[in-house]
């Protein structure tokens, strides 16, 4: 009975575009903007933790003098730290009905990112200096305001290092302008395509793992990402392997009986349930991660076919395999992992917390081995 309609069209949606983007997704956006190398030179770190992590301690990032095992798993040449908090406090935002440029200082010029509704500027608080980014949404009608409102709310709900923090909001007779914590990695999608750029196994471990943890924290908060894909994760710098998630607007509190109506233009992300528009909960969201540590390990998206109709056909009949030669060099515990991820019956994948207890990524001989695979075959040059 709770129905929610939603809109997903994102910018690299159209399906005249997935002629040309066929199966690799390094060949999609080749000549946009390249990225840099980049390399980590922190010390392999780990960090005993908690197996249940209460809604209102996951939030709860712990501060630069944890306990470390530093050495434990080797020479790596990966942080496992958290990623840095937010340069301000938790903050619960109201929108506010004043002019922005009062308070901030919007940078037209410069473009972080665009995504569904609009485009995302890097920006200054006039008052502290703080460099943050804004996001500008259209929002004309009653109906628009509220999906941005929703976000906000969402946005205010979510306190952890994984997840990008809402800092202010403004709101217009035309658009809701949400100022957020500025990251200046650039989108994770961008290093999957990057030639220059090799991701390791164990880049994309650390990577999975920490949007494991924002997601076990969001579902332990009851709220579902429902739009998890590697455009809407940030990499916080060039030089670390530390993300964000971001964009919550298409995110909501789970309702058990919730069924969502999803116009989409990108179909490769989509889990069976929301194509057969059945009931969607925090395995929804789990798919989704399958389908990303699918992508970062081989560059290759695994539903997609030559055209929108053959991608639903792949993802409803869960077609997909490791076939494909970029598969040849990763290990049985990856293959595992995303194994029990794309299961087509969303009861059997596994959870957030049980992703995060998979050996793949909990097993630290595992990724003492993937560490010298890196050296050996110079993997990181
Ligand atoms: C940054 C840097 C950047 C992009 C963004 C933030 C975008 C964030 C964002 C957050 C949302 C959303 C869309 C985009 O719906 O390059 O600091 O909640």
């Amino acid at each position: 009975q709770d129905q929610a309609e939603l809109i997903l069209e994102g910018p690299h949606t159209s399906a005249s575009q997935s002629e040309e983007r066929k199966k690799t997704t390094k060949e999609r956006e080749e000549g946009e903007e390249e990225g840099d190398v980049f390399q980590d030179s922190e010390p392999e770190l780990d960090e005993e933790k908690g197996e249940d992590v209460s809604a209102e301690s996951a939030g709860k990032v712990e501060d630069d003098g944890k306990k470390r095992h530093k050495g434990e798993a080797g020479e790596s040449t990966k942080s496992e730290n958290p990623p840095p908090l937010a340069p301000f406090d938790h903050r619960i935002v109201t929108p506010k009905p004043h002019q922005i440029a009062t308070y901030y200082t919007i940078n037209r010029d410069e473009v972080l990112g665009g995504g569904r509704f609009g485009q995302v500027h890097k920006c200054m608080e006039n008052s502290s200096g703080l460099t943050l980014a804004a996001k500008i949404i259209k929002a004309r009608s009653q109906k628009e305001k509220e999906v941005v409102r929703n976000e906000i709310q969402v946005m205010n709900q979510l306190n952890h290092a994984n997840l990008i923090q809402l800092y202010a909001a403004f709101e217009s007779r035309h658009d809701i302008i949400l100022v957020m914590e500025y990251v200046e990695g650039g989108e994770l999608f961008d290093r999957i395509i990057d030639e220059n750029y090799n991701l390791t196994e164990l880049d994309t471990v650390l990577f999975i793992r920490q949007i494991c943890e924002g997601l076990q924290y969001m579902h332990k908060m009851y709220i579902l990402h429902l739009d998890l894909k590697p455009e809407n994760i940030l990499c916080v710098s060039r030089a670390t392997n530390k993300i964000k998630i971001i964009d919550f607007g298409l995110a909501r509190r789970y309702k058990p009986r919730e069924k969502l109506r999803v116009n989409f233009g990108t179909p490769e992300f989509l889990a069976p349930e929301v194509i057969n528009y059945e009931f969607v909960s925090f395995p929804t969201d789990m798919w989704s991660l399958g389908v990303i540590t699918y992508m970062l390990l081989s560059g290759l998206s695994p539903f997609l076919g030559d055209d929108d109709n053959e991608t639903l056909n792949n993802i409803l009949a869960c077609q997909w395999n490791f076939e494909e030669e970029e598969f040849t060099d990763i290990s049985d515990e990856a293959k595992d992992f995303i194994t029990r991820l794309l299961v087509k019956s969303k009861s059997w994948r596994m959870s957030a917390a049980e992703s995060l207890r998979h050996p793949w990524l909990s097993d630290r001989s595992l990724h003492y081995r993937l560490n010298q695979k890196v050296i050996l075959t110079g993997q990181h040059i």
